[in-house]
């Protein structure tokens, strides 16, 4: 895949500085360990013309790419030099939710280095990120910039047969901003009520950025990396887009839709069929999330121009995961009320675990809010099958890990609890409103000796024929 892109190629779009933004991807060499250091830090840096303090992940916005293949496993060494307390959350990976993993309860002082260590899932390459997860500091550290685009690669990269290890892979971290003269806007108290946003749209920390497609064929791994704006994405030519994966799991097969809605923290993997001659626009339309929300000062997210007259064709796939066998019975179910800064009716408490399951099991949440404004359901640790909205099977079958509801929105989820044990968190990906309490404990035992297998495989059955 990315390793036949040598070179660059990106054009400064409106009101970017300089060249650089959606590189291709590069695979890591194939080795049993990947060893990364990254820092946290406050730096100035050139945004919407003006030298900004932001805090970034390696000096860059947005932070590094961290990619790596199934079975790899990353030593991260990370080093804290923000003048507070922060750590690393790996968004939607299954991976474990304690020790050196994706543990959200670790604190890393100031002036301070922790070793994260962890292994890619076999089976789950995708599109996932990491940002900072320290309870409270969460909505403002990423606000100031901090997060960063994390793909896992498998046999549909790497193996040169498949049709998406020819399609020019790009990774697109997308967020709002907002300055207030030459600074970025502070956090104004009504903005942990709305969640904060800002009028201009940045797709890998550039407005508007401008690429040339190197095939016939382009990937482009959305993710939504605001704090709480909401993007409703189309073409601006009208035609479909067309869906390959959604929050890092391939559908089963290409799905076409109109448009897509893509809440903070959701991931989407677009396919892209160039001619040597159409310029692809892709554009954010507004969206009433039920609060007055800034509208973007312009609504173009990003460019491709066509790739060079000799690129190789390369065939829009007609099957990704394929089919995945239903999910195991349902063994418990669970109501969860989503509303302002609570979740069943109370607040985030440290310590307290809210919900105890066990591995081995299936369970089918039904997530209902009762709240004024849009709320989104994100869990860590385990991805889950969306069943129903409002008593409608979901229209096509996926694996998620965030999920948005409206204002009086029941979502059913079924969420297969797989392998991974110990204690973690369920939230609203509206970082503020997670900060303010929107948040819960989850501690997942070991599964019991008489449990029947859960299958990895087993929550994702063929979209239903109409
Ligand atoms: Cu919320």
């Amino acid at each position: 895949m990315g390793a036949m892109f040598g070179r660059r190629e990106v054009l400064a779009g409106l009101g970017a500085t300089g060249l650089g933004a959606i590189w291709p991807l590069a695979a890591p060499a194939a080795a049993e360990r990947v060893v990364r250091t990254l820092d946290a830090r406050v730096v100035r840096r050139r945004l919407l013309g003006r030298d900004v303090a932001l805090w970034l992940y390696g000096g860059r916005l947005p932070g590094p790419p961290l990619v790596l293949r199934e079975g790899q496993t990353l030593e991260l060494r990370f080093t804290n030099r923000l003048p507070e307390p922060t750590n690393l959350h790996f968004h939607g990976l299954r991976i474990p939710p304690t020790g050196r993993a994706d543990n959200i309860f670790l604190e890393i002082p100031p002036g301070e280095s922790f070793t994260y260590e962890w292994t890619a899932p076999v089976g789950e390459a995708g599109t996932y990120w990491y940002h900072p997860h320290r309870h409270g500091l969460i909505a403002t550290q990423m606000w100031r910039g901090l997060a960063g685009g994390l793909v896992v690669l498998g046999p549909h990269e790497l193996d040169p047969q498949s049709p998406l290890a020819r399609a020019d892979d790009r990774l697109v971290v997308l967020r709002d901003v907002a300055l207030a003269g030459a600074e970025l806007a502070p956090h104004a108290p009504r903005d942990w009520h709305k969640g904060k946003e800002g009028p201009w749209l940045l797709a890998n920390g550039r407005v508007a950025p401008v690429l040339r497609a190197r095939s016939r064929l382009v990937r482009l791994r959305l993710v939504n990396a605001a704090n709480a704006r909401s993007l409703r994405l189309a073409r601006a030519d009208g035609r479909p887009l067309v869906l390959a994966a959604l929050d890092g799991h391939l559908l089963a097969a290409p799905q076409e839709v109109e448009e897509l809605l893509l809440v903070p923290a959701q991931r989407a993997d677009l396919l892209l069929a160039m001619t040597p001659t159409e310029r692809v626009k892709l554009i954010a339309r507004h969206y009433n999330r039920g609060v007055p929300t800034p509208r973007l000062h312009s609504s173009r997210v990003l460019e491709i121009l066509p790739p060079p007259a000799d690129a190789p064709a390369v065939p829009l796939p007609r099957v990704l995961a394929g089919h995945r066998p239903p999910p195991g019975p349902v063994m418990r179910r669970r109501t969860l009320t989503l509303a302002m800064f609570t979740l069943n009716g109370r607040p985030y408490r440290p310590g307290r675990v809210d919900i105890r399951a066990q591995a081995g099991t299936v369970e089918r949440w039904r997530l209902v809010n009762v709240g004024t404004m849009d709320h989104s359901f994100h869990l860590h640790t385990w991805f889950f099958r969306p069943v129903s909205r409002n008593g409608r099977p979901w229209p096509f079958d996926c694996r998620l890990d965030t999920v948005n509801l409206r204002p009086g929105e029941v979502v059913e989820i079924d969420i297969p609890f797989v392998r991974e044990t110990g204690r973690t968190v369920y939230h609203c990906h509206i970082a503020e409103h997670g900060d303010r309490g929107m948040m819960g404990t989850i501690e997942v035992g070991p599964a019991l000796p008489w449990s029947a297998p859960v299958s990895t495989d087993a929550i994702c059955a063929f979209p239903r024929r109409r």
